[in-house]
């Protein structure tokens, strides 16, 4: 594949704000004159959304980890096929609401899924494709729980424990440590206002840095 748009990916546990922040950064590229498409995970195709659905469903509780893991790889393949590589190659830019990073963090942090078998499903769906920059807005779980849990009842994976989020959190931060250049931790546990500059400074160096 040539790739020349850019991907960029949102990440965090629930209600962490990828949803609010992505359309801040959006708006922030379209004012660069870029191409947008924005994008979810898992979803964003006709098949994907139907994988969605079974995946997210209160009353599918007890599907195997190892299942869970494969739908949402199976998710993900539709996705590149039909949304993702097709825009990249367009020269559009792809903003996806969690990718793989959320993988290694929910099914490998909050499930204990090996994270050598996450890898070797990540190479054998992506190839060599991975984001060009994740921001990962990152808060303490008591209050992303609180933030989604005011908006609608809860889906399988916001009826699992705190310590299932706890496992999630720590995860994604390990996920920054490892990769700190790709990988751009935003403090979300302010104002939507604060988070919104954060994430727009992120963007910014991002172009400055050649990301264009
Ligand atoms: N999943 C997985 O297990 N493995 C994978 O590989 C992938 C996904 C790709 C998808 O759910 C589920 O799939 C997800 C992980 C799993 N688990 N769950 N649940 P989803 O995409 O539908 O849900 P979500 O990702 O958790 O999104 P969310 O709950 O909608 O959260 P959000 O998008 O980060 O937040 P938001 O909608 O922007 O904001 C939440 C609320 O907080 C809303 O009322 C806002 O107005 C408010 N908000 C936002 N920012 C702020 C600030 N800064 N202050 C105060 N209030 C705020």
């Amino acid at each position: 594949m040539k790739k020349k748009g850019r991907f960029i990916t949102l990440e965090g546990i629930e209600g962490a704000g990828k949803t609010t922040q992505l359309a801040v950064v959006r708006h922030y590229l379209e004012q660069q004159g870029i191409n947008v498409l924005t994008t979810r995970e898992p979803g964003g195709s006709p098949i994907g959304e139907r994988i969605r659905a079974l995946l997210l469903d209160p009353t599918g509780q007890g599907m195997a980890a190892t299942t869970e893991m494969l739908l949402l790889f199976a998710a993900r393949a539709e996705h590149l096929l039909h949304k993702i590589r097709p825009a990249l190659e367009q020269g559009t830019w792809v903003l996806c609401d969690r990718f793989t990073d959320a993988t290694y963090a929910y099914q490998g942090g909050g499930r204990g899924v090996d994270l050598e078998q996450i890898a070797m499903l990540e190479d054998y769906v992506q190839g060599p494709l991975r984001p060009d920059l994740t921001l990962l807005l990152d808060l303490p779980v008591a209050s992303g729980l609180t933030r989604a849990g005011e908006r609608s009842a809860p889906d399988r994976f916001e009826s699992e424990a705190e310590r299932f989020f706890e496992g999630v959190r720590a995860r994604y931060l390990a996920l920054a440590e490892l990769y700190p250049q790709r990988v751009r931790l935003i403090d979300a546990g302010v104002s939507v206002e604060q988070v919104s500059l954060q994430v727009r400074e992120q963007i910014a160096a991002f172009l400055a840095g050649g990301g264009r």
